[in-house]
């Protein structure tokens, strides 16, 4: 007998076989790329940590706070590896250096005043989950009404 077409039975186990697939790596696809974001937003608050601890040790002070649409230009040349600055965060929002004399502590804000490039605050949550305490009222991650914010200095 020579055979011209898949059985119905062929058909429906190929058809479960790819549910059961797609089902368990859609999930793990959509946790890594959250894991991701986070890991990375991180790693960008650590490179502006460094940069300003750099220009602390040499100049004795942290740069002056500047408008929320600049940045320190001073820190430029402690970023190596590309300026954080000039990006989004990945977990949404724009970085903000809180800098003297307007803020103390000094502490980087993510704002989410816009929706298209804003966070929520489960995505705050996460982040403090992720890097700090898992309180958004305590530790290095804090969040204060649309603003997520990271801690510099306790000084
Ligand atoms: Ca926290």
């Amino acid at each position: 007998m020579i055979r011209k077409a898949f059985t119905l039975v062929e058909i429906l186990v190929v058809v479960i076989v790819i549910g059961i697939l797609a089902a368990t790596v859609v999930p793990k696809f959509v946790v890594a790329k959250e894991e991701t974001s986070l890991a990375a937003t991180a790693e960008d608050l650590k490179v502006i940590e460094a940069a300003l601890n750099m220009y602390y040790a040499k100049n004795g002070s942290y740069p002056r706070d500047v408008n929320r649409t600049q940045y320190p230009r001073e820190l430029v040349p402690y970023f190596k590896n590309g300026n954080p600055f000039e990006k989004l965060a990945p977990l949404g929002g724009k970085y903000d250096y809180e800098g003297p004399p307007n803020w103390n502590p000094v502490q980087i804000s993510m704002r989410t005043e816009t929706n298209k490039i804003g966070h929520t605050e489960e995505d705050a949550q996460r982040l403090d989950d992720y890097m700090d305490d898992g309180d958004l009222g305590t530790g290095l991650i804090r969040r204060e009404a649309n603003r997520t914010y990271y801690i510099i200095d306790y000084n």
